[in-house]
């Protein structure tokens, strides 16, 4: 008896962290550069405490920049910054995201321009 407790424990506790929308669980979201483009594991994260990874997947360094847009569309609040990664290099960093709409770019000259930006949505958590 005490053992099916202990094994519907570990089974409660892997389907926690599968599911984005419990409490404690952080969103994770992937972030893959590569020439001349990211690629989000997901489009759509939940507000709230964030993992981020950035891989750089491509043959040259890239680095990514986090920001806020306003209801224009213009950069508001905080940036964060990941920092220039070689390629194959991971670099994770804990984010708080607020409901709204960020940015993504990598900031090597002409990068953006070429593609290296992405939008990000962040919804507010179910109560
Ligand atoms: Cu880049």
């Amino acid at each position: 008896m005490r053992r099916a407790l202990t094994l519907a424990a570990i089974l409660a506790t892997g389907a926690t962290a599968a599911t984005p929308a419990t409490a404690a669980a952080p969103t994770r979201l992937g972030v893959e550069a590569e020439e001349f483009r990211f690629t989000l594991s997901r489009g759509v994260v939940t507000a709230g405490s964030a993992l981020v990874q950035l891989r750089d997947a491509g043959e040259d360094p890239h680095d990514l920049v986090v920001r806020r847009l306003d209801r224009r569309g213009r950069p508001t609040g905080k940036v964060v910054g990941f920092g220039e990664v070689a390629p194959g290099e991971v670099r994770d960093k804990r984010l708080t995201l607020e409901a709204g709409r960020y940015q993504l770019v990598c900031t090597l000259a002409g990068h953006a321009q070429a593609g290296m930006r992405a939008t990000l949505k962040v919804v507010a958590r179910r109560r």
